[in-house]
């Protein structure tokens, strides 16, 4: 299935970053194996342009205490970063171009630097999930369906738009944006603005 698509863009020579953090802290899904993130490149993935950082072997912990930061330079919910310090030896970038993907784990504790270059950092992000994961907070929660059948019924089924941009598949993007926005959110002091 698939549990969420976004792009991260970076505009050329700006500040923002994404400090080191598991995607999975506040999801509410959990501490599971099931779900995955193909980061696909769209444009030169550098260092200098704030390519992704990875701390080898880093799934294998649990999910680590995170602090909110609200750094309106973060380009996170609530600007959280992991609460233990990375040290930069245990950073490896990964450089990948246009067409490439990189998997992460929901575990891996990673980041990004800015972009220094004169061109956008662009990626569409797919998150994939197995139907077996689901939503432990009592919120209903929604994937797609893209393979095989779900024997499970942890998820809301999203169907593919009708059409670009038509109103019932917005209405309904914003009804799992809110949705998951307030299991994202729950307990933050306050808000960075990606969610109101
Ligand atoms: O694009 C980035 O720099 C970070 C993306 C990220 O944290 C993620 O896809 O989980």
């Amino acid at each position: 299935m698939i549990y969420a698509a976004e792009f991260f863009i970076k505009e050329p020579n700006t500040t923002q970053i994404v400090s080191m953090h598991q995607d999975l802290t506040y999801w509410g899904l959990g501490a599971v194996d099931g779900l995955v993130t193909a980061w696909l490149s769209l444009s030169p993935a550098t260092p200098a342009s704030g390519c992704m950082d990875f701390v080898k072997g880093s799934h294998k912990n649990a999910i680590l205490p995170h602090t909110d930061t609200f750094d309106q330079n973060n380009l996170l919910s609530r600007g959280q970063e992991v609460a233990v310090d990375v040290a930069e030896a245990d950073k490896q970038a990964i450089e990948i171009h246009p067409g490439q993907i990189s998997l992460h784990h929901g575990q891996t504790i990673h980041g990004s630097g800015p972009n220094t270059t004169n061109d956008r950092r662009i990626a569409a992000v797919i998150r994939y999930c197995t139907p077996q994961i689901g939503q432990k907070s009592g919120a209903t929660d929604y994937a797609s369906l893209v393979r095989g059948t779900d024997r499970y019924n942890n998820f809301t089924h999203v169907p593919a738009p009708a059409a670009l941009f038509d109103a019932p598949s917005l209405g309904l993007y914003q009804q799992i944006r809110d949705a998951q926005a307030r299991v994202m959110m729950k307990g933050a002091q306050k808000s960075t603005g990606l969610y109101n």
